[in-house]
């Protein structure tokens, strides 16, 4: 008897075991890019540097060039606060080179439509950081995103 219910408890932890890897395998990689699709579902790559938390926003910010190639793309960020698009924020883009020491373009991004919010920046081979400003009535925040220009 004793040896059954260790059998049995056996084949539950080898039953739990599998059903994590199939849960993870799929759910890892998939989250970042999958989050990045359903935020944009136009034809234009979005959120390509992923998401952030800009004080009680969410921004995903990403170029019009997936991946970036050097020249003057198109930045789109997308805020929201508690799932809601923020339409009347005030948005400015910021983008620095860090292993160059170097201050890059400083923009201010204008809304289009949704909570999406838009400028075209010159970049340049390079590391990146950005950052994007947030500010209206619900609070302020900076978000900041990394990415490379090859
Ligand atoms: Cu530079």
């Amino acid at each position: 008897m004793k040896s059954t219910n260790i059998f049995l408890a056996a084949i539950l932890a080898v039953i739990v075991v599998a059903c994590n890897k199939e849960s993870d395998t799929p759910a890892i990689p998939a989250a970042p890019s999958t989050s990045a699709t359903t935020a944009s579902a136009t034809a234009k790559p979005m959120g390509n540097f992923g998401m952030a938390l800009a004080g009680p926003f969410q921004v995903s910010l990403g170029t019009d060039s997936n991946p970036p190639v050097p020249g003057k793309p198109k930045f789109t960020a997308e805020v929201s606060k508690d799932g809601k698009p923020v339409t009347d924020a005030k948005v400015n883009l910021e983008l620095f080179m860090p292993s160059m020491k170097m201050q890059g373009p400083k923009v201010e991004m204008k809304h289009s439509v949704d909570g999406k919010y838009e400028a075209d920046a010159e970049i340049m081979k390079s590391d990146y950081s950005a950052k994007v400003s947030v500010e209206s009535s619900a609070g302020k925040g900076t978000a900041e995103f990394k990415f490379t220009v090859n």
